[in-house]
C-alpha cells in the first residue's frame, strides 16, 4: 500500500491525493505539517530533507519528495496510464503543459493565496496582491485560449498537466479577489469540481490556513 505524509490542507499533499483518487490506489495518509507538527523529527528528516510535505513511500518501497515528480511517478507506473499518455508527441506535450502550470499559474496562484488568505487583513499590501494578480491572469490568459481548443489542458481526457494545474484553481476561484470571466477556464473548473476524486482532495476548506487580525 502506498503511504503518504502530509496534511489535507496542504496544495502540494492535495496535488498527490488528486492523483492517488483518480487511479483508485489503496494507500493511507499520514497527518504531518501545518499544525499536526512533526517535519522536524529525525525520522521524517531521514524520508524527506527538506522537513516539508508530501513525502510518498511507494508499493515498492520508493520513497520520493516533489510533489511533480511524485505526479508523474504515480502516472508513469499506472500500466494503463491513464493520466499520461505514453510515447509519441503525446507524453511530451503532456509533460510540457504539465511543467507550464506549474512555472505560469500555480506560482502565482500560490503567492496570491499567501498574501490573501494567509496574510492578516490589516497587513495586507494591494499593490503586491495586485501584481500577484496580473502575474496569475498573465497565465490563465493563455491557459483560457487553449482550453477554448479541447477539454483538458494538454489533450482531451484528464492528464498530469491538469493535476499540476487545477488543483489551485480551487483556490484561485474561492478566495476573495476580483476575477475577470474566463468563460472557458470556468467551464473547465466546473467540471473539475464534478470529479469525486478533486471534491475529496482538493476542494477542501482552508480556513484554518487563514491568518486574522
Ligand atoms: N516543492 C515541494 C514544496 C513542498 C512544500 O512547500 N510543502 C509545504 C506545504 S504545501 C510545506 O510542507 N509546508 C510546511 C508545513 O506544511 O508545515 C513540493 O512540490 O512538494
Amino acid at each position: 500500500m502506498l503511504t503518504v505524509w502530509g496534511r489535507a490542507t496542504s496544495s502540494n499533499v492535495q496535488k498527490v491525493m488528486w492523483s492517488v483518487g483518480e487511479l483508485g490506489l489503496a494507500h493511507r495518509r499520514i497527518d504531518l505539517g501545518g499544525h499536526f507538527g512533526g517535519l522536524d523529527k529525525p525520522e521524517y528528516r531521514a524520508l524527506n530533507p527538506n522537513g516539508l510535505v508530501p513525502t510518498v513511500e511507494f508499493e515498492d518501497g520508493l520513497v520520493m519528495f516533489e510533489s511533480n515528480a511524485i505526479v508523474r511517478q504515480l502516472a508513469r507506473t499506472d500500466p494503463e496510464r491513464r493520466l499520461w499518455p505514453a510515447g509519441g508527441h503525446a507524453e511530451a506535450v503532456t509533460d510540457m503543459w504539465a511543467e507550464w502550470a506549474q512555472l505560469n499559474a500555480c506560482r502565482h496562484i500560490t503567492a496570491l493565496f499567501w498574501a490573501v488568505v494567509r496574510t492578516a487583513p490589516s497587513k495586507r499590501d494591494p499593490a503586491q496582491i495586485a501584481s500577484h494578480l496580473r502575474a496569475t491572469l498573465d497565465g490563465l490568459a493563455i491557459a483560457e485560449a487553449e482550453l477554448g481548443k479541447r477539454a483538458f489542458l494538454a489533450g482531451e481526457t484528464l492528464s498530469i498537466a491538469d493535476i499540476v494545474f487545477a488543483h489551485t484553481l480551487y483556490r484561485y476561484f474561492t478566495m476573495e479577489i476580483e476575477r475577470p470571466a474566463l468563460p472557458n477556464t470556468e467551464r473547465y473548473y466546473r467540471a473539475m469540481t464534478e470529479r469525486p476524486a478533486y471534491a475529496e482532495h482538493v476542494m477542501v476548506d482552508y480556513q484554518v490556513l487563514r491568518v486574522h487580525d
